[in-house]
C-alpha cells in the first residue's frame, strides 16, 4: 500500500520536519505534495533527492491525497481542516485548532492508539503540543504500573517552539551581546538571550498561561481525565529541544528501580542516567533524535508514592512532526484509511 501525501505549510520549520522525516522512517509514499500559502507559491523545499515546488494552498486539489500533514497554525487549520477532510484525506494538524474537538482525536501513537478510529466523524486528527507529547509518553507507562494521581511539571521550553522567528531572535540577540545584531525583543516579551521567561502562549484568567492548560487538559484527554497536571512553562535559551522537570504521585508505591526497569523497556523513550558527571541528557544531545530522554529518576520522599525525573525530547520532531508522521503510520498499520491507488 502505499499513500498520496500533502504537506501543507511546507516551507516552515515543521513543515520541511515533516518532510525530512517521512523521508527518514521510509513512509510508504505514491505521490508527495508540498503545499503553502500563496506567498510561498514556488518556493522549493526538498523531499528525498528531489525538490518539490509549494503548490498554492487555495488552489490545490485535496481530493487527490490520502494523507494531510498541516502545520500551517491555527487560523489556517480553523478555516482549512474540516473543509479538506469532507474532500476524502484524512488531515494530521498540528496546530491546537482542533485538539479539545470532541469530534476529533488527539493521539500519541505510544499512549493512546486505539483512538485513531475516532477520526471518522471529521477525517481529522489533531497532534498533541510538543510539551505535552514528551511528557506522556514518559507518564503513560508509568501510569499503567502504579495509576498517577498528580503530575507538577516544570518546563524549559526551546525557542524552535515559538518558529524561525523565536530562532532568529535569539540568535540576533546573542549576535548583539558581541555589538551585532537587534536586541529588541519581538516574538518574545522579554530578551530571551541570557535570560529565561516564565510565559508561554497567552494568559488565561485563572493566571495561568494557555501552554500550562495545553499540558492540563490534553493530558487528561490522551492518558486519563483522573490525572491532575500543573504545569509552569518556561522560554530558555536554548535553540531546540523541550525540557522538563516532572513530579509524579502514584496511587499505588512504584520504587525509583522498578520505574527505571519500565521506562528502559517502554516505546519510545530512552533511559540515560547515570547519577555521575555528564550522565544525563541535555537537549543538545537529543536535537533530530526520535526518542524521548529519561534522566535523574529518584523517589521523591515529600510525598506519598512521589517519583522525580528530568525527560527531554526535541520539540520540532517527537514533539511535532515525528508524531505526526508516527500517526500517519497508524493509519497506514491500522488500515483506516484505504487509499484509491492501493
Ligand atoms: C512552544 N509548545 O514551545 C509551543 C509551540 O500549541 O502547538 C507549540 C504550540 C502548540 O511555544
Amino acid at each position: 500500500m502505499t499513500y498520496r501525501v500533502a504537506v501543507v505549510g511546507a516551507t516552515g520549520a515543521v513543515g520541511r520536519e515533516m518532510l525530512s522525516t517521512l523521508e527518514e522512517v521510509d513512509f510508504p509514499i505514491k505521490d508527495i505534495y508540498a503545499v503553502a500559502s500563496r506567498k510561498s507559491l514556488g518556493v522549493e523545499v526538498s523531499f528525498a533527492n528531489r525538490t518539490l515546488r509549494c503548490e498554492d494552498l487555495e488552489q490545490f486539489d485535496f481530493s487527490k491525497v490520502d494523507i494531510v500533514l498541516m502545520s500551517a497554525g491555527g487560523d489556517v487549520s480553523k478555516a482549512w481542516s474540516e473543509k479538506i477532510g469532507k474532500q476524502g484525506p484524512i488531515v494530521i494538524d498540528n496546530s491546537s485548532a482542533w485538539r479539545m474537538d470532541p469530534d476529533v482525536p488527539l493521539i500519541v501513537p505510544e499512549v493512546n492508539p486505539d483512538a485513531v478510529w475516532d477520526c471518522k466523524k471529521k477525517n481529522i486528527i489533531a497532534n498533541p503540543n510538543c510539551s505535552t507529547i514528551q511528557m506522556v509518553v514518559a507518564l503513560k507507562p508509568l501510569h499503567d504500573a502504579a495509576r498517577i494521581k498528580r503530575v507538577v511539571v516544570s518546563t524549559y521550553q526551546s525557542v524552535a517552539g515559538a518558529g524561525k522567528a523565536g530562532m532568529d531572535e535569539l540568535w540576533d540577540q546573542t549576535k548583539a551581546v558581541y555589538g551585532l545584531g537587534e536586541t529588541e525583543p519581538k516574538k518574545f516579551t522579554k530578551p530571551i538571550a541570557f535570560n529565561v521567561i516564565p510565559h508561554i502562549d497567552v494568559f488565561m484568567d485563572d493566571g495561568q498561561t494557555k501552554e500550562e492548560w495545553k499540558m492540563k487538559v490534553e493530558t487528561k484527554k490522551i492518558l486519563d481525565p483522573d490525572i491532575e497536571v500543573f504545569a509552569t512553562c518556561v522560554r530558555v535559551p536554548v535553540f531546540v529541544g523541550h525540557s522538563e522537570s516532572i513530579n509524579v504521585e502514584f496511587e499505588n508505591p512504584l520504587d525509583e528501580a522498578e520505574a527505571r526497569e519500565i521506562l528502559r523497556e517502554a516505546p519510545g523513550i530512552a533511559v540515560v542516567d547515570k547519577r555521575e558527571n555528564g550522565g544525563y541528557v541535555t537537549p543538545k544531545e537529543c536535537v533530530g533524535e526520535f526518542d524521548t530522554f529519561i534522566s535523574r529518576l529518584r523517589n521523591d520522599p515529600s510525598v506519598p508514592n512521589g517519583l522525580a525525573f528530568w525527560c527531554v525530547s526535541d520539540n520540532l520532531r517527537k514533539g511535532a512532526a515525528l508524531n505526526a508522521v508516527q500517526i500517519a503510520q497508524l493509519l497506514d498499520e491500522r488500515g483506516v484509511i484505504t487509499p484509491v491507488t492501493a
